[in-house]
C-alpha cells in the first residue's frame, strides 16, 4: 500500500515555511495535505479560505485556489464561495483570534446555518502574528503581552460552542497526536455537507510559551499531549478532574441537511409561487 503525503496540495516552491522555527502550524499543514490525499479531494476543485494571522498565511502553500481574506471574516468569504459554486470543497482555516474572537459571530452562525463547508482552526491560545495579546481561547491566569500579570477572563471551548450552535461535525485534536488530527481532517471531508469544524489544539512557543515559561516546542508539544483526555474517558471523569484538560475526540457526529439543500429547496418553492 502507497502512503499518502498529500505532496501535491503543498508548493514546494515556497517553502520553508513563514513560521517561527518550533512552530505547530507545519504539523496541522502535514495533516490537512494527508487528509485532502485519502478524501480524494482534488487541486481543481478546491478552495482554502484564510482570514489573517499567522495561521492566515497558510493559503500561500497550497497549490489548490486559495482566497486571503480580513481577518475574523474567513467563514463568510468560505460561504459565499460554497454558495456561488456548490460543486467545489471549501476549506477555511481560521486562528482562534481569527475564528473564535473578532469572527466569533461568524463562527456560531456559519456552524447553526450549517454552512457547507470545512473548517480547521488552529487554536494556539492567543493572537501569534500582533505579539500575543490574549485571544477568546486564552485561559484563566495566563500571561500575555494585554494580561501581564494573569488573564481575568475564563476561555471558550470552541468545540462544545460550535456544537451547540448545532453543526453537523465537531472534533478537536492536538498537533501532540497528528494522526488522530488527520483523522479528523480526513471524516470532515468526507462528510462534504454540512458545517463542519475540527480544532487543532496548538503551541506559538514565540509569544504563550515565553510568556508562561512552558518550555520549549518540543516540551510544550508533551504537555499538550500529557494534558489530553480522550473524551470517552472524561464523560465518566468527575469534573474537577478535567480541570485545565484538553478533552479530545468528536464533540458532534450527525446527518444534517446542510444550507445549499435547504436553500435550493426554498428557491424551488419561490420560483412554482412566482410563475403563478
Ligand atoms: C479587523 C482587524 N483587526 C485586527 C487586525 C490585526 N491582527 C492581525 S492578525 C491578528 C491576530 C491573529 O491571531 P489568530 O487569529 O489567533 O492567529 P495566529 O496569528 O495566532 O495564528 C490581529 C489582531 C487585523 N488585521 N484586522
Ligand atoms: S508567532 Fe507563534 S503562531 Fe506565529 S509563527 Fe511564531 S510560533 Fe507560530
Amino acid at each position: 500500500m502507497t502512503r499518502k503525503t498529500g505532496e501535491m496540495f503543498l508548493k514546494r516552491e515556497l517553502l520553508p515555511f513563514f513560521w517561527c522555527s518550533g512552530c505547530g502550524n507545519g504539523i496541522i499543514m502535514g495533516c490537512i495535505f494527508r487528509a485532502m490525499e485519502e478524501s480524494g479531494l482534488s487541486r481543481e476543485n478546491t478552495v482554502v479560505v484564510t482570514g489573517i494571522g499567522c495561521w492566515g498565511k497558510a493559503d500561500d502553500y497550497f497549490t489548490t485556489h486559495a482566497f486571503h481574506g480580513t481577518h475574523g471574516r474567513a467563514l463568510a468569504v468560505a460561504t459565499g464561495i460554497k454558495s456561488a459554486n456548490p460543486s467545489l470543497d471549501v476549506i477555511a482555516l481560521v486562528g482562534d483570534g481569527d475564528g473564535a474572537t473578532i469572527g466569533g459571530n461568524h463562527l456560531i452562525h456559519a456552524a447553526r446555518r450549517n454552512a457547507d463547508i470545512t473548517v480547521i482552526m488552529s487554536n494556539n491560545n492567543n493572537y501569534g502574528m500582533t505579539g500575543g495579546q490574549y485571544s477568546g481561547t486564552t485561559p484563566f491566569g495566563a500571561i500575555t503581552s494585554t494580561s501581564r500579570y494573569g488573564h481575568a477572563e475564563d476561555e471558550f471551548d470552541v468545540s462544545e460552542l460550535v456544537k451547540t450552535a448545532g453543526a453537523g461535525y465537531v472534533a478537536k485534536g492536538t498537533i501532540a497526536n497528528p494522526l488522530q488530527l488527520q483523522k479528523f481532517i480526513e471524516k470532515a471531508f468526507q462528510k462534504r455537507n454540512g458545517f463542519r469544524f475540527v480544532e487543532a489544539m496548538n503551541i506559538c512557543p514565540t509569544y504563550y510559551g515565553k510568556n508562561n515559561k512552558t518550555g520549549n516546542a518540543p516540551e510544550m508539544i508533551e504537555k499538550l499531549r500529557k494534558n489530553t483526555v480522550e473524551i470517552k474517558t472524561a464523560r465518566a471523569a468527575e469534573p474537577h478532574e478535567l480541570k485545565g484538560k484538553i478533552i479530545v475526540g468528536e464533540y458532534a457526529d450527525k446527518e444534517v441537511d446542510g444550507f445549499i439543500k435547504r436553500y435550493k429547496e426554498i428557491q424551488k418553492k419561490a420560483s412554482v409561487v412566482s410563475r403563478k
